[in-house]
């Protein structure tokens, strides 16, 4: 490595000392030579007389003029990462040429060409892999885009904007003229050239606008693009309605494309898709694709105000927009489906995830303070927890009070950059509040511990509930404020009927501890505690199971009902690990299990309640990760389950098989749920399941249905499962986002042959290590293989490790994001951590490691 790469810190912002107003981009596009051409209105902000410096990476300089003079070459430096102007003019016009490789940047980031489409991405620090700029998000300039290429082979070329020309050139070429009007930062900048089929409709504003809405799919996939435009509709209806905002140009584009690092991007006027958030129909796309390309439409459509229209300032503030849009967007598909349902997964994204991250080497706050490289911190963190923290202002506020934050927060800061310290500063302002206790949820990382005490006097009747906080040190914060915590809670007796101790169903803990006093109890109630999940924090409570089972049958809270199963079984398979026993599953919590399937309840609920927690939840609780212990206490207790309620399973899979077609409504897509759950248990009763498996799968007018029973066969190891395998391989080779799936299925089997048969699928036709998508089905997936992966000869670590190295140079985005599954390496036991730290230095020695690997490597290898 030539140099470190180096820390910034969110402490040392300063405003930057030029701006630029006005930018005209001219591309000439070429697959290995393309010519960019940039003239640029700078003006000097503030007295100084420093130089300008502006960003630039990777890029070949061909010219620079001022004020249309070419400048001398004593009077600007070029190094490899900046272009230094030195200028004493306070307002001038720059225009700089340059050339770009778009055919060699497999980093996607920048402009590149893959399967013959331009395309670029620029957050967060891209754009200067496309020009020379000021390349940090508190730049807002108006931008015109004119993009040349060969017409026969990209007939569409697009930018932000509105289309203001188009012209034949010679030699087959043509061009095509854009303007923005709204001023933005480069981050939200693109161009896109190619061939595509369309999708054409228009959405009427409530101001009676009408806007074209454009979906650009690859040729062949009009019959998959309906969904995502029903879901862009329904998207901008529901801005309207919900948060009083209207969409803002006359044009909204939506471009698929194979070669994406992650799931979209929110550009102004023109959204740049994985294909996998767009691309759906019942035979090639699960009911759970179906749910994620509403929920990615609407994230990038909200963007439009919360992330567009009011900017971040600095990256260190991308909760802004990231936290308060997952927010929105997570409230769009509760309002748009089951509330409960989507809470629930929600909550199982942060404790799976978030959680590890927030305990973990790299665990920062929410608005971090430290960076190395940005792109590392796209992270849970920043945006499910930071979406966690949003709602709890929902929760502190009520819907109006949010929404009165809201027009306040747009009233101040349209067309602004701003930080998460001003969105606050609109929410308290708003409502008359005081959030500055709440405020620590912004600057500490770590998940608290809340611990939950109770005491019933039954002569005095009277209540006694302590609350106590504390919250463990994290990298660089080693003492913890108290947080604010809100915690909603209902009580119920002990035959579940629901008892008022209070009007007030949100309760405060803002210290260390807390002591909420409850008189004229009748009886000992239970409590549920943190209904809806309320603050995103552990609990420690001492309920007996009996109590939990009241929850679990009682609780008018979906997800306490579903929390309470999921601490049922936790608590078995932590007993058995305690025990070194396989832990008995008593009648009573059977009969709990029973019941619920029984009662009248949406089938979604019961499949969730139903589906055990996941190995990284179970050892969330644990200092050092008992990997073995913990696979196979999750198997004897899915194995117990599967033998008490084998006829209870059968029964509802048989009510939940449908007669009719196929369709996509709440209603069937949680019966299809509930019934998969069924199969899964099912499947793991052996050869007496096989012929409900291929009949499922050979009868399924759906993919849900085919791949759930190729799943249940595979994860159960039954004897059809590598038939099946074949017979899906056959019918799918070649469909590339439908393989992903046949990769992943094979990537996340509990089988001690995964890592043989991942590494041999990585030369299988439909893979490729240049594709994220696919990288991220086979590798990422097997990384959440917890048994496999840590396999305890390391073979898991070996392979992952090595292809960690291969993409250290091509794609270093996508080589971080696996080699998170390293970070937590300190958590296992002694031989798992030799071999893990082994990885981890082997890569610290590349000599031209990515400063994405480098950040999260220094993080965990340092003491
Ligand atoms: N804002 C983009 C993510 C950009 C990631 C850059 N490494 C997508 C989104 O959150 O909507
Ligand atoms: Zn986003």
């Amino acid at each position: 490595m030539t140099q470190l790469p180096k820390a910034k810190y969110r402490k040392d912002y300063q405003e930057p000392e030029f701006t630029i107003t006005d930018v005209d981009l001219t591309f000439d596009l070429h697959p290995t030579e393309t010519r960019v051409k940039s003239v640029l209105k700078v003006v000097r902000q503030g007295e100084h007389e420093k130089p300008l410096v502006l960003d630039g990476e990777q890029l070949t300089l061909l010219s620079i003029k001022v004020d249309g003079e070419e400048v001398s070459e004593d009077l600007y430096q070029h190094d490899e990462h900046s272009l230094t102007l030195k200028t004493p003019l306070n307002s001038f016009t720059l225009e700089i040429e340059n050339r770009v490789n778009p055919t060699a940047n497999e980093a996607l980031e920048g402009l590149y060409l893959a399967e013959n489409t331009f395309c670029t991405q620029c957050e967060a620090e891209g754009f200067r892999r496309i020009t020379f700029y000021l390349d940090r998000p508190d730049v807002l300039a108006k931008f015109t885009t004119t993009v040349i290429a060969d017409k026969s082979d990209f007939p569409y070329l697009l930018s932000n904007g509105n289309r203001i020309k188009h012209l034949e050139l010679e030699n087959g070429k043509h061009s095509a003229t854009w303007q923005d009007p709204f001023p933005k930062p480069c981050y939200l900048f693109a161009l896109v050239a190619g061939d595509f089929d369309i999708l054409r409709d228009e959405f009427t504003t409530r101001e009676g606008r009408t806007v074209d809405l454009e979906l650009f799919v690859d040729k062949g996939n009009l019959d998959r693009a309906d969904h995502a435009m029903l879901s862009l509709k329904n998207a901008m209806k529901w801005d309207e309605e919900r948060f009083d905002l209207v969409y803002d140009l006359d044009i909204y584009m939506v471009v698929a494309v194979d070669f994406f690092n992650m799931g979209a991007m929110e550009n102004k006027g023109l959204n740049v898709f994985n294909a996998k958030y767009v691309l759906a129909n019942p035979k090639t796309a699960t009911d759970q694709d179906f749910l994620n390309v509403e929920s990615v439409i609407g994230h990038e459509y909200f963007h439009n105000w919360t992330g567009n229209r009011v900017t971040c300032r600095d990256w260190f503030q991308l909760s802004l927009k990231e936290g308060l849009t997952v927010f929105r967007d997570q409230e769009f598909s509760s309002d748009l489906g089951s509330r409960a349902v989507n809470r629930i997964q929600d909550v199982r994204v942060i404790r799976s995830h978030q959680f590890a991250e927030d305990s973990g080497p790299m665990a920062h706050p929410i608005r971090p303070d430290k960076v190395v490289q940005m792109n590392n911190f796209y992270t849970v963190t920043v945006y499910n927890k930071g979406a966690e923290v949003i709602r709890m202002i929902h929760t502190l506020l009520g819907e109006a009070g949010f929404q009165k934050g809201m027009k306040l927060y747009f009233e101040r800061h349209d067309g602004n950059a701003v930080t998460c310290e001003d969105f606050v500063k609109a929410m308290e302002d708003a409502n008359g509040k005081d959030f500055t206790t709440f405020r620590n949820w912004y600057s500490q990382a770590g998940t608290p511990v809340v611990t939950v005490e109770e005491v019933y006097d039954e002569n005095e009747k009277r209540l006694t509930l302590v609350l106590k906080q504390s919250t463990a040190s994290t990298p660089g914060q080693e003492e913890k404020a108290p947080f604010h915590i809100p915690v909603k809670w209902s009580a119920y007796s002990e035959q579940g009927q629901r008892l008022s101790l209070s009007d007030d169903d949100v309760l405060h803990l803002k210290d260390a501890e807390a002591t909420f006093a409850f008189d004229n109890v009748a009886e000992k109630p239970i409590l549920s505690l943190f209904d809806n999940f309320s603050a995103p924090v552990k609990v420690k409570r001492s309920l007996t199971d009996d109590e939990l089972r009241v929850l679990l049958a009682h609780s008018e809270d979906d997800f306490s009902r579903w929390d309470a199963a999921q601490s049922l079984f936790t608590r078995i398979v932590e007993k058995g690990i305690a025990t070194n026993s396989s832990a008995e599953l008593s009648e009573q919590t059977i009969q709990a299990c029973r019941n619920l399937l029984q009662a009248n309840t949406d089938p979604a609920l019961k499949a969730l309640a139903l589906t055990l927690p996941t190995a990284s939840t179970i050892a969330d609780g644990y200092e050092t990760i008992p990997v073995e212990a913990i696979n196979a206490q999750l198997k004897s207790l899915k194995l117990q389950l599967a033998e008490a309620l084998e006829d209870d399973f059968k029964e509802l899979l048989d009510v939940c098989v449908s007669e009719k077609a196929y369709q996509l409504n709440g209603e069937d897509i949680a019966k299809r749920q509930l019934k998969q759950v069924c199969l899964s248990y099912l499947a793991e009763l052996g050869d007496k399941t096989s012929n409900r498996l291929k009949q499922q799968f050979n009868q399924a007018d759906n993919l849900t249905d085919q791949l759930g029973a190729l799943q249940a066969a595979v994860w159960a190891n039954n004897a059809v499962a590598e038939p099946l395998l074949n017979q899906f391989e056959e019918q799918w080779r070649g469909e590339k986002l439908v393989m992903d799936k046949w990769f992943s299925t094979q990537a996340l089997a509990n089988n001690e042959k995964t890592v043989e048969r991942v590494k041999s699928l990585m030369t299988h036709p439909d893979f490729s290590l240049k594709n994220p998508n696919r990288i991220y089905s086979l590798l990422a997936a097997f990384t959440q293989n917890q048994p496999q992966f840590h396999r305890d000869d390391g073979a898991g670590y070996e392979l992952i490790g090595s292809v960690i190295q291969q993409l250290n140079t091509s794609n270093p985005q996508v080589a971080s994001r696996l080699l998170s599954a390293f970070v937590s390496w300190r958590r296992y036991d002694s031989s798992r951590q030799q071999l893990m730290r082994k990885e981890l230095e082997t890569l610290r020695e590349l000599s031209n490691l990515a400063s994405d690997l480098f950040e999260k490597i220094e993080s965990c290898l340092s003491e």
